[in-house]
């Protein structure tokens, strides 16, 4: 599989389930502006057989190398960054839960997911867009998952598959910062990820970044009981250059920690 190849069945997976992303996509094409990636970024648990290290050979493959490790210890998260064979190629961010933080309760839930994978499907290339690999939970196993991590929760019911797109600012024209891109994406009545602020990072830290807040669907749980769910979102980046000259290629946790919020619909709308 050609990395082109790869991104158009991740972009075609993740458009299906968010429409916003596909419309903003479109509205900005619309003004004149070439779409580049920053980045694309997945979530996958630290158990049973879809860990960070056991996908990573799928981005290796591909021409990625590892960059740099990020760790989130309130959100229970550690993470790497991969640098793309060639410049035109987004970068790749992978997180994991650390599953073993959380409640026996919650571990057993997850447990019982992962417990159903078909390990063969993790073997190819096409499992980062394999979505749910396991039955779907039960709503309130959802909710106690919840609980404890919004992340747990949202891989439940969506897993593997682009978890957002990022724009790459630095491609545009005539909306050449986070800020007229944020003002955009508003005024086609979309929200905005507020969580530590609008805008997360400075030209200081060399990234800015922001972020729409997750799309909705309804999502049929076990049993049947039929709940409108977070999906996936769309990001927002613009990278500015070290005193030595060269474009910043990293994340910024402080950020991160934020942009995760993304899909979390109990606090993302408001800024804190
Ligand atoms: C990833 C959040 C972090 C970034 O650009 O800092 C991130 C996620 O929500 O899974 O993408
Ligand atoms: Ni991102």
């Amino acid at each position: 599989m050609t990395l082109d190849q790869f991104f158009a069945k991740l972009w075609n997976d993740y458009t299906a389930m968010t429409p916003q992303a596909q419309r903003i996509h479109d509205a900005f094409v619309a003004d004149g502006e070439a779409i580049i990636n920053d980045h694309v970024a997945f979530r996958t648990f630290d158990r049973g057989p879809i860990t960070l290290a056991n996908l990573e050979p799928h981005l290796l493959a591909l021409g990625y190398t590892r960059f740099e490790p990020y760790d989130f210890a309130a959100k229970k998260l550690r993470a790497y960054g991969y640098l793309p064979p060639s410049e035109e190629q987004p970068r790749i961010f992978l997180s994991e839960l650390k599953c073993d933080e959380l409640s026996t309760t919650a571990q057993r839930i997850i447990d019982g997911l992962v417990g159903q994978i078909d390990a063969a499907r993790v073997g190819t290339p096409e499992v980062m867009w394999a979505g749910r690999l396991w039955d779907a939970p039960s709503f309130e196993d959802y909710q106690t998952l919840m609980d404890e991590s919004e992340y747990a929760a949202w891989l439940s019911i969506i897993g593997l598959r682009a978890n957002h797109f990022t724009i790459s600012v630095n491609h545009f024209q005539t909306y050449d910062s986070v800020e007229k891109v944020l003002d955009k994406v508003e005024s086609l009545g979309l929200g905005i990820n507020a969580s530590g602020g609008r805008i997360k990072g400075s030209p200081e830290v060399l990234l800015e970044q922001g972020s729409t807040l997750a799309d909705r669907a309804e999502f049929t749980f076990a049993g049947g009981q039929v709940e409108e769910i977070p999906t996936c979102y769309y990001e927002f980046a613009k990278r500015y250059r070290a005193s030595d000259g060269r474009l910043y290629q990293g994340f910024v946790a402080a950020s991160a920690d934020k942009i995760f919020e993304s899909t979390d619909v109990r606090g993302a709308r408001h800024a804190g």
